[in-house]
């Protein structure tokens, strides 16, 4: 029987707005440990944050906020998710915000150092300490994945630099900061933005994004917010113009379809930013069936 981990994150210190840190709970909540055993796993439940103190809100390094808890705590996520890896289970990360993708692809490339990164987000998360402009960490993983920061904090000097530019690929990207875009196209990375999926459909930019990352296998880190938010609406950052429910979902399952998953994320998602109940359900569905989806669930 296949092994699962279902890593419970729930961090909110790499951006300002409380309840990211309850998306775990309430995808458990919704049964997804269950829907999983039922597509045939072997499932455990790690909380490696478990007794983590909450950020303290003072602790800056420049403008950058909460680098202690954000390195700590992505410390943490990183060895458990390593642990996985090396029984032969499955990680599946549920965020928690996405400065938490530090500890989970940091543990992959660990293990897998051939392995490919695609990054689904309406955002790109490459900020490095010298250009973000809001100072949150949630924003900036890809830059310390990559290495691109010169003065790395104490805390967040652990992590290992393993990621090279022609190994990750974005996909559904539409707000990208000006230093963001710079450093894209200095470092070549392949960015697939709601244009592309415009212009080729969803089908063919996984194809292209694939091929631009050649082959190995892949980690899937999926920032709910690439989702349009009239069906994601509890998240802290939405951005109108995003995926449709089945964009958002064919994604995850063309990707388990080449059997080359070996670790996930699920991150943003805020049940507290919802209006009403369904906001709640809407988002939490949508972030539970990214999972199920990667990890097989099939319409027939
Ligand atoms: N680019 C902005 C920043 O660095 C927004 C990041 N917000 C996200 N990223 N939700 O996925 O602060
Ligand atoms: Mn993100
Ligand atoms: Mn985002
Ligand atoms: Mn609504």
């Amino acid at each position: 029987m296949p092994q699962l981990s279902i890593v419970l994150a729930p961090f909110s210190g790499g951006q300002p707005r409380k309840g990211v840190d309850l998306g775990p709970k309430y995808m458990l909540k919704q049964g997804l440990p269950t829907h999983l055993e039922e597509l045939g796993y072997d499932v455990e439940i790690n909380e490696p944050l478990a007794g983590l103190p909450e950020a303290e809100e003072d602790d800056k390094f420049g403008h950058i906020k909460n680098p202690t808890s954000v390195g700590d705590a992505t410390k943490l996520i990183y060895e458990n998710n390593l642990e996985a890896l090396n029984k032969n289970s499955f990680p599946l990360t549920l965020g928690g915000d996405h400065s938490i993708a530090i500890g989970t692809v940091s543990a992959v490339l660990e293990k897998h150092p051939d392995a490919g990164l695609l990054w689904v987000d309406a955002h790109a998360d490459i900020n490095t300490l010298e250009s973000t402009i809001s100072g949150n960490l949630h924003g900036c993983p890809v830059s310390f994945l990559m290495g691109l920061n010169e003065n790395v904090p104490t805390s967040l000097q652990w992590v290992p630099k393993k990621l090279r530019p022609n190994k990750i690929a974005y996909i559904g990207l539409r707000d990208v900061d000006p230093g963001e875009k710079q450093i894209l196209k200095k470092l070549g990375i392949p960015a697939f933005s709601m244009y592309h999926i415009d212009r080729y459909g969803m089908n063919t930019v996984i194809e292209m994004a694939l091929e631009a990352i050649g082959p190995g296998p892949l980690i899937l880190s999926y920032d709910v917010d690439a989702i349009d938010p009239q069906y994601v609406p509890a998240t802290g950052t939405p951005v109108r113009g995003g995926l449709t429910l089945r964009e958002a979902l064919f994604l995850p399952e063309r990707l388990a379809e080449t059997k080359r998953l070996v670790a996930m994320d699920v991150v943003e998602v805020n049940p507290r930013l919802a209006s009403n109940d369904v906001h709640v359900v809407d988002t939490i569905s949508a972030g539970c069936a990214v999972a199920r989806c990667a990890l097989g669930e099939t319409l027939l």
